[in-house]
């Protein structure tokens, strides 16, 4: 399997976060996509790829056009304002307050297009942004040129970002971007597996009235666990998109039997929609040491995701999302593309 990678990702360091009452080093750090990419090197998965570089115009497509126009303007307009550090919004135009005024000030502007803190700008975060969309759409054109699958290894991540919001580590939701690409390109349907551990929320947002797109979400409940305002079982899209999305919250403490056996509904779901590819959106976070998240995955499970996903004869793109246990992220990210190509 082919990998698609760019250093760029390294310029977004150094980020600081909220977590329990402190401020602290980001989570969502470079080492990340470093020791991936050396488990990829080491197992001999294939090929490791740079990105071709791609304009904006399918961004463009599951965002609004305001919105990814606003992200390369944030650090510019942060220094412009005197400050460094990291670019954090703190104030939402939440119920009672106006939505539809964008201010000139760049606070302003970072709440109105998030929808939490979690989603900070340092100087190298647009340039590593941009490098993550270009490196997801590379390994979508490799999927369809006709490999069987390929690995987009995309830093930051995408699914939390909606068509006008970044959050949760997320800023252009990559999987979104190539699930609609591919459709551009004569898919007539795609759908979507989610198994970071975290909902999805930017991508069921983006495509929840919509029946040409499936998706499929396995996550924490939301009723106790981030994003927390989205991922409900009942959420099963709207309109023409009724009946196309499906969600699979689990309790803290779930381990791979009771998330195989959702995997495994998901997987009759997706067969039965019969898509012409798969866009797996891949978080290893639902990993037993991971920081931030309370399933109990073992490596050894991650394999076993991979080979599942496989049996679904599929032409399969991997999109990159969370894990924060880095020691272990090499292993548990290639764990599932090694159990794809059956070895
Ligand atoms: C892509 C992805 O996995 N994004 C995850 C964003 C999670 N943001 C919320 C982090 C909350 C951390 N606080 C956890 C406290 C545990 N005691
Ligand atoms: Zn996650």
């Amino acid at each position: 399997m082919k990998t698609v990678f760019s250093p760029l990702h390294a310029g977004h360091a150094d980020t600081m976060e909220l977590n329990s009452g402190e401020i602290v080093p980001g989570f969502e750090k470079p080492a990340r996509a470093e020791i991936i990419k050396a488990r990829v090197e080491s197992e001999r998965l294939g090929p490791i790829l740079p990105p071709e570089i791609h304009d904006l115009a399918a961004a463009k497509k599951v965002h609004t056009s305001a919105y990814i126009d606003f992200l390369p303007t944030v650090w510019p307009q942060w220094e412009a304002s005197g400050r460094g550090g990291s670019a954090i919004p703190f104030t939402w135009p939440t119920r009672g307050l106006r939505g539809d005024v964008v201010p000139d000030n760049i606070d302003a502007q970072l709440g109105f297009y998030s929808f939490d803190a979690g989603a900070p700008f340092v100087k190298g975060t647009w340039h590593a942004i941009k490098s993550s969309y270009d490196v997801a759409l590379t390994a979508a054109a490799l999927v369809k040129a006709g490999e069987r699958t390929a690995f987009a290894l995309c830093r930051p991540p995408g699914h939390h970002a909606g068509a006008a919001f970044m959050g949760g580590y997320c800023y252009i939701n990559n999987a979104a971007v190539v699930a609609q690409w591919f459709r551009d390109q004569g898919a007539a349907r795609v759908s979507i597996l989610d198994v970071d551990y975290h909902h999805g929320n930017g991508t069921q947002e983006i495509f929840y009235q919509r029946r040409d797109v499936q998706v499929l979400n396995l996550h924490a409940d939301p009723m106790v666990e981030y994003p927390f305002f989205l991922g409900h079982a009942d959420e099963r899209g709207h309109g023409e998109g009724e009946g196309f999305n499906h969600n699979y919250p689990m309790p803290f403490g779930t381990a791979f039997d009771e998330w195989s056996a959702a995997l495994e509904d998901a997987c009759g779901k997706l067969v039965a929609y019969a898509p012409d590819i798969v866009v797996v959106s891949l978080g290893v976070d639902t990993f037993e040491k991971d920081p931030i998240s309370q399933f109990k995955l073992k490596s050894p499970d991650y394999p076993k995701v991979g080979a599942r996903i496989a049996a679904l004869n599929l032409p399969t793109l991997f999109v990159m999302e969370g894990g924060y246990a880095v020691d272990e992220i090499g292993v548990n990210a290639v764990g599932v593309l090694t159990g794809f190509e059956d070895r």
